[in-house]
C-alpha cells in the first residue's frame, strides 16, 4: 500500500469518526407497559426486543404526554406539548383539514439540517391536508412509505388480517375511503395487503440504511409500526404462531421486524455507530380485551391519565456508548428531540421546548434535568389545565376521566362510564410504593404525614405554575373535516368514498 493510499484511508477513517450516530427510532402503536418479555409479560414472544433491552438501557419511568396517538406522535417529533402544537382534542381523521403545523420543527427537519438522510416507514397520523401538505415528505422526511393514519380509520371488512382469506375482526370506521399505502405523496395501494405490510416497511428501511452508508451520510429512520393497534394482523409466518393469540402474533411480527433491522445494521457494520430507540405512543386499548395489550401492573390504559395510559416501555441501545442496565430516571418522549440535538451537536429549534437532554443519563455522565411530568387529557382545556402531575415519586390527579379505550378492565375507574371528575384535594399516589395507583395517600386527610402534605403542596404549586405558563396553540382538530381531502387512488372517480379502491389483490 503506498503512502497516498494510506493517507486517503486515514482521511476516510477520521471522516467516518466525525459523523454523528445513525438514529433508528422504532415506535409501536398502542403497546402497553406490560406487553414485552423484558417488561415481565409471561407469554409474549419478543426475543429481539428483549435482546435490545439486555444490551441497552431500559427505562422504568418513561412517559408520553397524552395517551392517544396523534398528540403523542406530535410530542415525539417536536419535543413539545401537544397543546402548544395544537393537536387536540382527540386524533386526526382521514378528512381532517388540520395537521402538524408546518412551522413546527420536527426531528426529521432538525436532523436533515445536520446532513442526515431521513426516512419514515409506517403510521404517520399527523395530518394529510390539501395535496398532502402535512404528510412526512413535507415535514423533513426525504423518503416515506406508510399509511397516513390508523389502519382502523377506514372500512376494514375488506382488509385481510391473516391469510388465508381471513378478514379483519370488526368493521372499523365506515363511510371513509379504504386506507391508502403511500410512497412519498403517491398512492401505492388502497387498501394494501396487510399480511405483507411489515415486511415492506423492513425492506424500505433496509434500503434507506444501505443508501445512507453508500453515500457516507448518517441516517435517521423513524420506523412507526402499526403493531400492535387494533385490528391485529400479521403475515402467515406469524399468524397463529405466538402463544398469545392475534395480539401476540402482531407483537411477534413487530419483534421480528426489530430483529431484521438490527441484522441490517450489523451487516452494514454500523452497530457501534447506531443509536436504537424503542418506545410506543400510548398504553393498551383494553377495549379490545385480549387483542388490546396489557399495561401490566399499571392502572387503566389508553385514553386515561392513569399510569397504564402514559407509561411506556422504552429501550435505548448504542453499543460502546450506552452501558446496558436499567434506569429509574423520569423521562418523556418529548426528551428525544433535545437529546438527539445534544448527541448530534445540532442546534435546537428556536421555540419553547418541553423536553430535557437525556444524554447524560444515556452516556452515564449525569442526571436528567427533568423533575416533573405534566399530563393532559385527550380533550384538554386551558381552564382545567393538566389533569395529573408527577414529581419525583409522587403523582397527583386533579381530574380523572375514564375512556372507552380503557373499557373492559377490572377497574371501573378506567371505563368510559367514569365521567370527568375533579378531585379536591387531588388523588395522591406514591409511585415507588404503589405503581398501580391503588392507595390514595389522602384518603384520610386528617391522618396524613407532614412529608405527604409537603408533597401535596408542591404538586399543587407545580400545577398552578405550569397551567399559568402554557399557551395553547389553535386547535387543528377544530378546523373540522372536508371529505374531499380523503386520499383517493382515482382522484376523479365516483361515487366516493367507495370508488377510491385500488387494492393490490383480487376480491
Ligand atoms: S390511535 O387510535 O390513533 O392509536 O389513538 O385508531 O381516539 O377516536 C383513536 N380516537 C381511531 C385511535 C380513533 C384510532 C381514535
Ligand atoms: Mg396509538
Amino acid at each position: 500500500m503506498d503512502a497516498l493510499c494510506l493517507l486517503a484511508l486515514a482521511g476516510a477513517a477520521s471522516l467516518a469518526a466525525a459523523l454523528p450516530p445513525n438514529i433508528l427510532l422504532i415506535f409501536a402503536d398502542d403497546l402497553g407497559y406490560g406487553d414485552l418479555g423484558a417488561y415481565g409479560h409471561p407469554s409474549s414472544t419478543t426475543p429481539n426486543l428483549d435482546q435490545l433491552a439486555a444490551g441497552g438501557l431500559r427505562f422504568t419511568d418513561f412517559y408520553v404526554p397524552v395517551s392517544l396517538c396523534t398528540p403523542s406522535r406530535a410530542a415525539l417529533l417536536t419535543g413539545r406539548l401537544p397543546v402548544r402544537v395544537g393537536l387536540y382534542p382527540g386524533v386526526l381523521e382521514p378528512g381532517s383539514r388540520g395537521g402538524l403545523p408546518l412551522k413546527e420543527v420536527t426531528l426529521a427537519e432538525m436532523l436533515a439540517s445536520r446532513g442526515y438522510l431521513t426516512g419514515m416507514a409506517g403510521k404517520w397520523h399527523l395530518g394529510v391536508g390539501p395535496k398532502g401538505a402535512f404528510l412526512p415528505p413535507n415535514q423533513g422526511f426525504h423518503r416515506f412509505l406508510g399509511i397516513p393514519y390508523s389502519h382502523d380509520q377506514g372500512p376494514c371488512q375488506n382488509l385481510v388480517c391473516f391469510p388465508p382469506n381471513t378478514t379483519c375482526e370488526g368493521t372499523c370506521d365506515q363511510g371513509l375511503v379504504p386506507i391508502p399505502l403511500m410512497a412519498n405523496l403517491s398512492v401505492v395501494a388502497q387498501p394494501p395487503w396487510l399480511p405483507s405490510l411489515e415486511a415492506r416497511y423492513v425492506a424500505f428501511a433496509r434500503e434507506l440504511m444501505k443508501d445512507a452508508k453508500r453515500r457516507g451520510r448518517p441516517f435517521f429512520l423513524y420506523f412507526a409500526s402499526h403493531h400492535t393497534h387494533y385490528p391485529q394482523f400479521s403475515n402467515q409466518a406469524f399468524g397463529g404462531r405466538s402463544s398469545r393469540g392475534p395480539f401476540g402474533d402482531s407483537l411477534m411480527e413487530l419483534d421480528a421486524a426489530v430483529g431484521a433491522l438490527m441484522t441490517t445494521v450489523g451487516d452494514l457494520g454500523m452497530l457501534q455507530d447506531t443509536l436504537v430507540i424503542f418506545t410506543a405512543d400510548n398504553g393498551p386499548e383494553t377495549l379490545r380485551m385480549s387483542r388490546g395489550g396489557s399495561s401490566g401492573l399499571l392502572r387503566c390504559g389508553k385514553g386515561t391519565t392513569f399510569e397504564g395510559g402514559l407509561r411506556q416501555p422504552a429501550l435505548f441501545s448504542w453499543p460502546g456508548h450506552i452501558t446496558p442496565g436499567v434506569t429509574h430516571e423520569l423521562a418523556s418522549t418529548m426528551d428525544l428531540l433535545p437529546t438527539l440535538a445534544a448527541l448530534t451537536k445540532t442546534p435546537l429549534p428556536n421555540t419553547t421546548l418541553d423536553g430535557f437532554d437525556l444524554s447524560p443519563v444515556l452516556l452515564g455522565t449525569g442526571k436528567s434535568q427533568r423533575q416533573s411530568l405534566f399530563f393532559y387529557s385527550p380533550s384538554p382545556d386551558m381552564v382545567r389545565g393538566v389533569f395529573a402531575v408527577r414529581h419525583g415519586k409522587y403523582k397527583a390527579h386533579f381530574f380523572t376521566q375514564g375512556s372507552i379505550h380503557s373499557d373492559t378492565t377490572a377497574d371501573p375507574a378506567c371505563h368510559a362510564t367514569n365521567i370527568l371528575t375533579a378531585h379536591e384535594p387531588p388523588l395522591l399516589f406514591d409511585l415507588s410504593e404503589d405503581p398501580g395507583e391503588s392507595y390514595n395517600l389522602l384518603e384520610r386527610i386528617s391522618s396524613v404525614s407532614p412529608k405527604v402534605l409537603q408533597a401535596l403542596k408542591q404538586l399543587e404549586l407545580l400545577k398552578a405554575q405550569f397551567d399559568a405558563s402554557v399557551v395553547f396553540g389553535p386547535s387543528q382538530m377544530n378546523q373540522g373535516q372536508d371529505p374531499s381531502l380523503q386520499i383517493c387512488c382515482q382522484p376523479s372517480c365516483s361515487p366516493r368514498p367507495t370508488c377510491c379502491h385500488c387494492p393490490e389483490y383480487p376480491h
